[in-house]
């Protein structure tokens, strides 16, 4: 297993993109270091048996933290993506070079007309990929990443204005299934449950959590990194066997649309 991160830039606080007021949510700079230091050991202590690969520090790229939408894990490989925030296309040259440099094998690639977000690139196995429409991601993305990858790679629309598909729902694997906003649950059951190959129940079932940040799991061997506000359909579903279930906080990485998934990329082969 090799895992990706990058460190916090110095001027995140004041420059990344954020759909949020700055004046009802500053970011203290300070405390989402410490986040993203607690969050990276997490990692580790999950891992320990992975190589860890920092991308190299860039403090003129205020968003390159969020890793996840730069690279995307797939069979063999690495594909590179061309995010779609212009302000964000010159993270993909550090990352390039952190994780070829570390013996990873670039596949497939975007045409120039496309852009793709990693935070819309949801795995589910070896069912393949859903990836999200979104505002950062284009339909010709999809069947790039396809083709790279030789699994399917099914376009979806992302629910409301969120920034990704991921924002709204991720996968904890067949034990803990699919969990999903509330806020999401009628773009769920009118858009995505119809599509899944074997529905949700293929995938261990969906559980609807009233807080979106904790619908973004992080799950690495047998653990599940979580955040946010806890809710009784959550704690249920946390208390079945098979996963060890860690909290961290990111509430400031939050403050700029980030989750948990966002600040990492993990190849398992
Ligand atoms: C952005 O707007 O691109 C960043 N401020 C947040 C990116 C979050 N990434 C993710 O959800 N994968």
């Amino acid at each position: 297993m090799l895992i990706l991160t990058r460190p916090l830039p110095r001027r995140f606080a004041e420059a990344a993109l954020s759909r949020h007021s700055r004046d009802a949510a500053p970011i203290d700079q300070a405390r989402a270091e410490a986040q993203h230091a607690a969050y990276v050991a997490a990692l580790r202590e999950a891992a320990p048996d992975a190589v860890f690969v920092e991308a190299p520090a860039a403090d003129t790229l205020p968003d390159c933290v969020f890793v996840e939408d730069i690279a995307l894990a797939i069979p063999g490989g690495v594909m590179f993506t061309t995010p779609g925030a212009v302000s964000r296309q010159p993270e993909v040259a550090g990352v390039r070079e952190a994780l070829l440099g570390a013996g990873l094998r670039q596949r497939g690639a975007l045409s120039p007309s496309d852009t793709l977000d990693g935070g819309d690139v949801l795995r589910l196995g070896e069912l393949g990929f859903l990836v999200g429409r979104s505002r950062r991601t284009t339909p010709g993305a999809a069947r790039a990443l396809s083709e790279a990858s030789g699994l399917p790679a099914v376009l979806v629309p992302v629910p409301g204005d969120e920034l990704h598909l991921k924002s709204a729902i991720t996968w904890a694997g067949p034990t803990h299934g699919l969990l999903c906003a509330e806020s999401a649950r009628p773009w769920f059951e009118s858009t995505l449950a119809p599509i899944l190959p074997g529905g949700a129940e293929g995938l261990g079932g969906v559980t609807f959590l009233t807080d979106a940040l904790a619908a973004n799991v992080v799950l690495v061997h047998k653990t599940a990194l979580w955040q946010g506000e806890d809710c009784a359909a959550f704690a249920a579903l946390r208390a079945r066997p098979g996963l060890v279930w860690r909290r961290v906080n990111m509430d400031e990485l939050a403050k700029a649309d980030g989750a948990l998934t966002c600040c990492s990329v993990i190849f398992e082969d």
